[in-house]
């Protein structure tokens, strides 16, 4: 599995984030819900300190629900209060933007309080790519989103989004960086997070459906007409080309076509809701 997808140019982001990070009261730390510390920067503690935090577990529509309960726990024994949220339909965004607002006015917040309890609490979203940053922002904002305001004392590139739910948020997120380690760069990969031009779709799909079928063999089976038990992922992964015909002429199975149905399966859903690790794992 290659590792070295990351630009180096998002190093120097850093600096940018450190900036900006002083205009927020709160911190949205967007996670994916499916691999909540996988797509975690380890480096988040260090670059935003003693920054109030509210922890979203995103895309919590493809993420299992127990999964998502255990670690809202999870991080509430860390001290974090985390939330489930479907950024793409706007579900769990009311209660964020409370949080929020909630955590600031009762002071929690080390940053400048408001005094006027009137005054819109400021949020930043943070988050390694594609972990939904965007659409939470979009959703935050609501129908008010072209209703930006450049306020004295923002750098010029940022501005503010004045928000219907009494936050103002940075329209511009701040990008975390993926871990580089290779267990966490798989899962990050199985979700779609790295782009997948750099990676081997074979032994990612291989890596997956070995997964799937200890978390989910009777939706492989329903899905796909194929039982797991006992097999090899390469055997379920043939089986599965020759049930959908993923077929090439003259010469087998198209390995090529059938990794990339059964990851976009995962990644849209089609396999269920799945949550790729769980925080007593190893890897
Ligand atoms: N299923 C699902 N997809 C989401 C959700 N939030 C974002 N996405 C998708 O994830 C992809 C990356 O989202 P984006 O907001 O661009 O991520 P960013 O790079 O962090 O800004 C897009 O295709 C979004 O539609 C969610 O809650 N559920
Ligand atoms: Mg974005």
């Amino acid at each position: 599995m290659p590792i070295n997808w990351f630009p180096k140019h998002m190093r120097s982001s850093e600096e940018v984030l450190r900036k900006n990070l002083k205009f927020a009261d709160v911190i949205f730390e967007i996670l994916d819900a499916r691999i909540p510390l996988s797509s975690r920067d380890p480096r988040i503690d260090r670059v935003i300190h003693q920054k109030s935090r509210v922890v979203v577990l995103n895309k919590c529509d493809l993420s299992d629900e127990n999964g998502d309960r255990v670690w809202i726990e999870y991080f509430k024994r860390k001290g974090f209060t985390a939330f489930r949220v479907n950024a793409t339909r706007g579900e769990g965004i009311k209660r964020l933007a409370g949080a929020a607002r909630g955590m600031v006015l009762a002071g929690k917040s080390r940053s400048k309080v408001p005094k006027d309890q009137k005054r819109a609490v400021s949020a930043m979203v943070v988050g390694i790519p594609n972990v939904g940053k965007s659409t939470i922002i979009n959703a935050v904002a609501g129908k008010r989103k072209t209703r930006i305001a450049n306020k004295p004392g923002v750098t010029k590139v940022k501005q503010r989004v004045t928000t219907p739910l009494g936050l103002e948020l940075l329209d511009t997120p701040g990008i975390l960086w993926p871990r580089d380690d290779e267990k966490a760069l798989l899962k990050l990969a199985m979700v779609g997070a790295v782009k997948d031009e750099v990676l081997d779709l074979e032994s990612l799909s291989m890596s997956l459906l070995e997964r799937l079928k200890v978390l989910t063999s009777e939706k492989l089976r329903d899905v796909y007409g194929v039982e797991v038990a006992g097999k090899e992922s390469y055997e379920i992964l043939e089986e599965i080309a020759l049930k959908r015909g993923c077929i090439q002429k003259n010469r087998g199975v198209d390995h090529m076509r059938v990794s990339r149905m059964v990851l976009g399966d995962f990644r849209k859903g089609k396999l269920g809701r799945i949550t790729l690790e769980m925080p007593e794992d190893d890897g």
